[in-house]
């Protein structure tokens, strides 16, 4: 049964976390300053037809400029921790080298910002943005980029570790490998399957890698991490293909990060359906050593719940090129705008399940969120009824989790402001607070008011 708000407050821990996420290349703008130079997404955005609406990230929502009153209206919204991104070519430009100082200094003074307001900093190293240089040089699919995201790491710890606790490595390597490499839809937009899967071992030796060398580095205790994609799949029915189907979108989806980022191996059933398709990970000796690293906490962001069958339209469970069907089916579930069924219950499944079959991980919940069709009064006051509903039905999800057995330790709602989302442009709207990208003012909504005084509810109990 759906609990309550009363029983959801009742169910956080205590110090559970209240926040807000971002990334950098869809807030900041400012994409030529302080000698930042061009990631995959600048170059991608130029690309006719891969952006709706041609819109790029060069503007944004000005972050880069705005900041101090940004970082301001999350202390406004009472709540206590603040995850950004860095932008690689900011602090690195090229990808190589030594850092930049005038990219490096945004994000020390952003953190100062945050410290001084009373919000715990949260770095994410790396969301989607590469050095177009590297891209140039192979991109992900070469092993190299792995240690150039180690070393990039390294600048931004060196800089920022003596005041951030809590670092998080990759944010959702499955969309960098598979929407970047192999359905082109997000940056660098290739179409090469092979080379998303060597994509996949590259980014989670990067992560190896850099956790290895923060660890190492560290004089202190820091909590580090990665942060994955992830969803429960549903079987159509109890028919074989159909259990085939959801074993195998699990396997690609989940297990094939979650097995050597917590067991040292990637998973005997995935690796064997890559083989019948001619594909292999790159694997060299110790690399599944490394990207099993010890890690302090899984970040895992959550929007949505599928239902799978093995079975294709014509009954068959075979394609054209004789390939094992893997489909999706509706749930009947109210969408968003995004298109993406609301199916909170599957948050629940997902957190336990990860709990039982990767014990010891404390979770934090480092996305959460929902696009609607926001429709402002005349004072820029958006009454988002449906946002609020998402929020209060993913955090009640969360609480039947944690009553469940789920270690989750914090929530942080995605996104701070409406923000460029990827291959949708600005015309999808995730932000608990509007943007008016006319003259960049900022007004929270319904449901930034509202996950307040959940946060305050929960705080005072
Ligand atoms: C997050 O990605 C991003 O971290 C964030 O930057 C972005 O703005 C936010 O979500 C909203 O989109 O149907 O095959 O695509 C989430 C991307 C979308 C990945 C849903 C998994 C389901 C599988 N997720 N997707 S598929």
């Amino acid at each position: 049964a759906p609990v309550t708000e009363q029983e959801l407050i009742a169910s956080l821990p205590a110090g559970f976390r209240w926040g807000v996420a971002t990334s950098a290349y869809q807030i900041e703008g400012a994409v030529d300053a302080d000698g930042r130079t061009p990631s995959i997404w600048d170059t991608f955005c130029r690309v006719p037809g891969a952006i709706d609406g041609g819109d790029t990230g060069d503007v944004a929502c000005e972050h880069y400029t705005r900041m101090p009153a940004d970082v301001a209206l999350i202390c406004e919204l009472g709540l206590d921790t603040y995850r950004f991104s860095v932008s690689w070519s900011r602090v690195q430009p090229y990808g190589t080298g030594p850092a930049n100082p005038a990219g490096l200094a945004f994000y020390d003074r952003l953190v100062d910002e945050l410290l001084a307001q009373g919000i715990d900093p949260w770095v994410t190293l790396y969301h989607w943005d590469l050095p177009q240089e590297l891209e140039d040089a192979g991109g992900w699919p070469a092993r190299d980029t792995a240690y150039r995201f180690a070393d990039y790491s390294m600048l931004v710890f060196d800089a920022l570790s003596d005041r951030v606790n809590t670092w998080t490595t990759l944010n959702e390597p499955w969309c960098s490998a598979m929407l970047g490499y192999a359905y082109g839809v997000h940056a660098p937009g290739r179409q090469d399957f092979p080379a998303a899967v060597s994509a996949v071992h590259h980014l989670l030796l990067g992560h190896g890698l850099a956790t290895e060398r923060m660890r190492a580095a560290s004089p202190r205790k820091i909590d580090i991490g990665i942060t994955l994609n992830a969803a429960t799949a549903y079987p159509a029915s109890d028919a074989e293909p159909d259990l085939e189907a959801v074993r195998r979108a699990d396997g690609m989806g989940a297990r094939l990060y979650l097995d050597p980022l917590v067991h040292g191996r990637y998973p005997a059933d995935v690796v064997a359906d890559l083989a019948e398709q001619g594909v292999e990970l790159p694997v060299q000796d110790g690399d599944l050593a490394t990207i099993a690293a010890p890690i302090d906490v899984l970040g895992i962001n959550y929007y949505f719940s599928q239902k799978f069958t093995g079975f294709g339209e014509d009954g068959r469970t075979v394609d054209a090129d004789g390939r094992p069907v893997t489909r999706t089916l509706p749930l009947d579930r109210p969408r968003t705008a995004m298109d993406w069924e609301i199916v909170p219950e599957g948050f629940t499944d997902l957190l336990v399940r990860i709990g039982r079959d990767y014990p010891g991980l404390p979770i934090v919940v480092t996305e959460n969120g929902a696009a609607f069709h926001d429709v402002p009064d005349a004072a820029g006051f958006v009454a988002d009824a449906d946002r609020t509903a998402y929020f209060t039905s993913h955090l009640a999800a969360v609480a039947a989790a944690i009553r469940q057995g789920a270690d989750v330790r914090g929530y942080l709602a995605w996104s701070l402001l409406d923000n460029f989302e990827w291959a949708y442009g600005y015309d999808k709207r995730f932000g608990i607070v509007r943007v008016d990208y006319t003259t960049q003012a900022r007004i929270p909504k319904q449901s930034a008011l509202h996950l307040k005084e959940l946060a305050e509810r929960h705080r005072a109990r």
